[in-house]
């Protein structure tokens, strides 16, 4: 039962899911305990020089202890749904393959403590933590590595498919692929053009092997996801050549995955921008079949912000502002005289531009292009400079802000016919923000890194605002 909403409140649809997210590494710590073995990010952000600051995520908000008063943090949230994902280093610590019980008991745990306060649990089965022996073996560039998943996702959901109400394959594969093996900014540092196209096609069929796998083992109304961080791509002009670089740039960032997950097909125009790189033939015969062999029931969307894109004059290289680009390789392949342009602010403390109307253009996009699909928007949120002020609190006007922007883009977007499910803030809690350690907040709760306390933010009691009334409330 939602409290009545003042006088025009945006109201949301009875039912609509309003949620949190976060993910393993950015949150949990305790990584060498209970049997877990290490990952890419414990390897990338030991090596000097990969992470800002030297940042870790070892100790990070020490969820993994403190999980029972995250969720009670959760409780007083009210929301219905808590996306976290699952550290496969965790179950599968090594080589061996054996699976590790202690850390099955730890989402175990997790999930009835969720279900205790009428939490729905999303879960993730991959948000970046790949065992570091799998990478031994070319990780994501190897093909094995998608059975690996897939067996592993299986173990995951034998323990947990009674309780869970989503689950998600894979968290952003496009961070996984370009930016892990293109750009080389995340782990595991690669910075090879022609190993980041084959890590997608890879990751393409670790989802679909893994949805299948899964399916014997998960209640048959639980839904079946993957979370993409789709790329709302506006050409600069409308010139033939700057839609031509949208489209190249839209390619790459999208449908490489839409494609293969939703209609069993790459796009064609793909294939020809990357031609010079690859001929793809590590896509084998029956491969599109099995990605697609068991059908998404939900897709979920990461929006932050929109990318602007022309057609580089002259012989500017690809040059990104969207802080995804500044690596040694390309993030980009087959986007080869393209350029990325700065947009206007404001902009976040990561330098990404407020821009709610990329979000409901892009709801609008996919609505349109898989018209049967539901949608749900499974990260969305700021970095800010936050300080807390002399009365203890933490006022961050700015993330109130942007929250209530984009709350209002998705229920304009739900006026106008997407069929939008649920909304998931990024993030509960500050955390580790790959690359950048800890020096990008993102959570509508503050942590103080010394002392591991919480204090929830402005933000927090807004959004505890808009799950109550399910609605935004007009100031
Ligand atoms: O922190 C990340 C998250 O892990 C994946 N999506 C984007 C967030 C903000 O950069």
């Amino acid at each position: 039962m939602s409290t009545p909403a003042g006088p025009g409140a945006l109201q949301f649809p009875p039912g609509f899911l309003w949620g949190t997210a976060t993910a393993s590494y950015q949150i949990e710590g305790a990584f060498d305990e209970d049997g877990r073995g290490p990952s890419i990010w414990d390897t990338f952000s030991h090596t000097p020089g990969k992470v800002q600051d030297g940042d870790t995520g070892d100790v990070a908000v020490d969820h993994y202890h403190r999980y029972r008063d995250d969720v009670a943090l959760m409780g007083e949230l009210g929301v219905h749904a808590y996306r976290f994902s699952v550290a496969w280093p965790r179950i599968v610590p090594a080589a061996s393959g054996a699976v590790e019980q202690r850390g099955l008991d730890f989402y175990s745990r997790l999930v009835d403590e969720l279900l205790g306060k009428g939490i729905a649990p999303v879960a993730t089965l991959y948000h970046w933590d790949l065992p570091q022996w799998l990478e031994d073996a070319d990780g994501w560039g190897n093909r094995d590595t998608a059975y690996r998943f897939a067996e592993y996702a299986a173990e995951v959901a034998r323990v947990l498919g009674d309780r869970v109400h989503t689950w998600t394959t894979l968290n952003e594969p496009w961070c996984s692929a370009f930016l892990g093996y293109g750009s080389g900014v995340h782990a595991p540092g690669r910075t090879e053009t022609e190993t980041s196209l084959r890590a997608a096609h890879h990751l393409n069929l670790a989802h679909g092997l893994a949805l299948s796998a899964i399916a014997p083992h998960v209640s048959a109304d639980s839904q079946k996801s993957v979370t993409l961080n789709l790329h709302h791509v506006r050409p600069a002009t409308d010139s033939p050549a700057d839609i031509d670089a949208a489209r190249r740039v839209d390619a790459v960032a999208n449908r490489v995955f839409l494609g293969p997950m939703l209609s069993g097909e790459y796009p064609a125009d793909l294939f020809a921008d990357t031609e010079a790189i690859t001929d793809w033939g590590f896509v084998q015969e029956g491969d599109l079949a099995a990605i697609s062999a068991t059908p998404v029931t939900l897709l979920g969307i990461n929006y932050y912000n929109p990318t602007l894109v022309r057609a580089a004059e002259g012989e500017r290289a690809a040059d990104a502002f969207d802080g995804h680009g500044n690596g040694a390789g390309t993030p980009w392949p087959g986007c080869e005289g393209v350029e990325f342009v700065q947009q206007p602010g404001p902009y976040t403390a990561m330098g990404w531009p407020v821009d709610e109307s990329g979000l409901y253009d892009l709801l609008q996009r996919v609505s349109k292009d898989y018209p049967s699909l539901p949608l749900a928007i499974t990260e969305n949120g700021s970095a800010w400079e936050d300080e807390v002020s002399a009365d203890g609190e933490v006022h961050d006007p700015q993330r109130v802000d942007y929250l209530s922007r984009h709350l209002s883009a998705a229920h304009r977007a739900i006026a106008d016919g997407v069929d939008l499910r649920g909304y998931f803030v990024w993030s509960l809690l500050d955390n580790f923000e790959w690359a950048y350690g800890y020096s990008k907040r993102f959570g509508i709760v503050r942590v103080d890194y010394d002392t591991q306390q919480r204090t929830p933010k402005d933000s927090f009691k807004l959004y505890q605002q808009v799950v109550a009334q399910n609605a935004l409330p007009q100031a």
